[in-house]
């Protein structure tokens, strides 16, 4: 009942770590070692180089690392096993509280207070727009999009959501599907994307879909908060979009490359805020202890939890 970890560009020591005092009595084995392919029932992977978890003859199941599996979906020779992806309150709190931080900058206009300070610029804003007057529609209503919804309705936005299938949820006007997209634009001051990247999501952020997005807000246009996925986003359109005023700002965690490129014109530009793609870092102590709980409730019988639709791709 070994696991293997197969991970790119992470350290793993503190995940194998991890995995060895939680599941003590198999062992842990990493990809790049010697190990017997035969041995290996569960896979915990990110970003694994494709065709490498090929010829595990008794795999049970793998596990996505992280809340997202694209970096799996990409692989052509990918076991045909349940793909069980990561949904745990550590990584939910974190997405939420990166949401909620940067609707409030915006609301706030925090990057131009930073720039008065640095100029010694002492100006009151008139009028400044409260929480309630402004309306945030989250692209992706799952499990972050829907605890970023509840945490921004309690600081008073105004919130609605757009996801594939209908939703309820309390207090956030739902939108789906291609029919309820135009009517989710029209009303979104800021747009903030938290969808998983698929075929059909692929490059969604585009200049077509800016110019939908509400022009009688109180923020003075648009603003594009992208914690999601880089691929979902065409970068020459989102600074072409800030250039001619169809966007106001953006903020954005990923990147249609990875890391961001130094010759990025994102990097300077003002109206963009960069973070490294760390919204919702996967912290190893919680991952693991999931995983773990995972795998001990599989060997009780009892089905996997959070197992990605393949034929939607997340
Ligand atoms: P979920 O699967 O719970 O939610 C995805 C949401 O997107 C669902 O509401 C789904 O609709 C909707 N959706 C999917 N495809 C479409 C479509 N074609 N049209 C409309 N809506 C669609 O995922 P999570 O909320 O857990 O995670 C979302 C994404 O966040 C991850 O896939 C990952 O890419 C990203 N992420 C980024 C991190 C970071 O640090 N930047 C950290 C963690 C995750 P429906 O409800 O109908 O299925
Ligand atoms: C994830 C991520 O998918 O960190 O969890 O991007």
């Amino acid at each position: 009942m070994n696991l293997l970890v197969a991970v790119a560009g992470w350290d793993v020591t503190p995940w194998v770590r991890r995995f060895e005092a939680l599941l003590p009595d198999r062992k842990i084995v990493i990809l790049g070692e010697p190990f017997d392919r035969r041995d290996v029932h569960y896979v915990v992977s990110w970003k694994h180089p494709p065709g490498s978890l090929a010829g595990l003859p008794n795999l049970a199941a793998i596990f996505s690392l992280g809340a997202g599996v694209d970096h799996l979906m990409g692989d052509d020779r990918l076991p045909d096993v349940p793909i069980v992806r990561v949904v745990d309150p550590d990584l939910t709190d974190r997405m939420s509280e990166y949401v909620v931080l940067h609707c409030l900058m915006h609301l706030r206009q925090q990057r131009r207070y930073d720039a008065q300070q640095r100029e010694r610029v002492w100006l009151e804003d008139e009028h400044p727009p409260a929480a309630r007057e402004v309306r945030v529609g989250i692209m992706g209503l799952g499990v972050l999009g829907g605890d970023a919804a509840r945490k921004l309705e309690v600081m008073g936005f105004d919130v609605s959501g757009w996801s594939r299938s209908p939703k309820a949820v309390d207090g956030i006007a739902a939108y789906s599907g291609e029919d309820g997209l135009e009517a989710f634009l029209r009303r979104t001051d800021i747009l903030v994307a938290l969808l998983p990247l698929t075929e059909e999501t692929r490059g969604i952020l585009n200049k077509d879909l800016f110019a939908r997005l509400a022009r009688d807000g109180r923020l003075g246009g648009p603003i594009l908060i992208n914690a999601g996925r880089g691929g979902l986003q065409v970068e020459a359109d989102i600074l072409a979009s800030l250039d001619d005023g169809t966007l106001k700002a953006a903020t954005l965690d990923v990147f249609e490359t990875e890391p961001l490129p130094p010759d990025s014109p994102l990097w300077t530009h003002p109206a963009v805020t960069v973070t490294p793609h760390n919204a919702a870092v996967s912290e190893a102590g919680a991952i693991t202890a999931y995983i773990a709980e995972q795998i001990r409730r599989f060997e009780a019988g009892e089905p996997l939890a959070h197992v990605v639709k393949r034929d939607l791709g997340y």
